[in-house]
């Protein structure tokens, strides 16, 4: 009866997509407030800005970041780096209580013990895309990368190991935290164009974070 439709052994929040990418919906609801006055804090001190590719076009994502190091592309190519391009000085230190939560839903989708030590924020206004990719800047592709959304919902593409793999498309709404792993890690994925809203928090916009263990 409600047993069966309601099934306390497979919650339902928790999504797996492929070997590796594990979806928990909804998981970082009860830590808005403190993701977004964290988000806040480092924005005031490294503002969102729209990077260049090395081929010079403009990103329509802005970005900033928290932690021992910031994602950083101009002409000369993209890199990880430990200082603020625009300021000179080290990226703000991750606000209270990021690494922890990043810490939670890593070991909720198997990868106990992880440590981010970098945090990259992404914001996004209507048309804002990010073409496929993948995250191959970091050292260690043993460790995971924990992602959380915030803000209006976007849709998230999959893909496989090649740019030219099908890919699957995944919905990913305010407090939604994805974590990809294990044979996930190096997987192309992409976000498709933010459609226009208003999110109650966060109005005309969608804000991604990404933890990483960089170094
Ligand atoms: C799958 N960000 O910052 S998060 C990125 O919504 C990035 O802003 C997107 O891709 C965003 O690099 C997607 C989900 C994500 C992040 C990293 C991954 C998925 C991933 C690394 C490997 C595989
Ligand atoms: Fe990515």
């Amino acid at each position: 009866m409600m047993d069966d439709l309601f099934p306390d052994d497979v919650p339902d929040w928790r999504e797996a997509l492929e070997p590796g990418a594990m979806v928990l919906r909804g998981f970082a609801l009860p830590h808005v407030p403190l993701l977004l006055a964290g988000v806040n804090r480092v924005a005031a001190a490294a503002p969102f800005r729209h990077m260049h590719t090395p081929g010079g076009f403009r990103m329509s994502v802005a970005l900033t970041g928290c932690g021992h190091a910031g994602w950083v592309s101009d002409r000369h190519g993209y890199r990880y780096q430990a200082h603020d391009p625009l300021s000179g000085q080290p990226w703000p230190p991750m606000p209270a209580g990021f690494a922890a939560l990043a810490q939670q839903a890593a070991a909720e989708a198997g990868f106990a013990g992880f440590l981010p030590d970098a945090c990259l924020i992404n914001r996004y206004e209507p048309g804002a895309r990010m073409t496929l990719h993948q995250d191959k800047n970091e050292r260690d592709f043993s460790q995971p990368v924990v992602s959380i959304s915030l803000g209006l919902p976007a849709v998230f593409q999959f893909g496989g190991n090649e740019r030219s793999d099908k890919t699957q498309r995944v919905p990913l709404a305010h407090g939604d935290v994805v974590v990809w792993g294990g044979p996930a890690r190096l997987r192309y994925h992409g976000v498709l164009p933010l459609k226009p809203g208003l999110h109650p928090l966060l109005g005309e916009c969608r804000i991604n974070m990404t933890f990483r263990k960089v170094y």
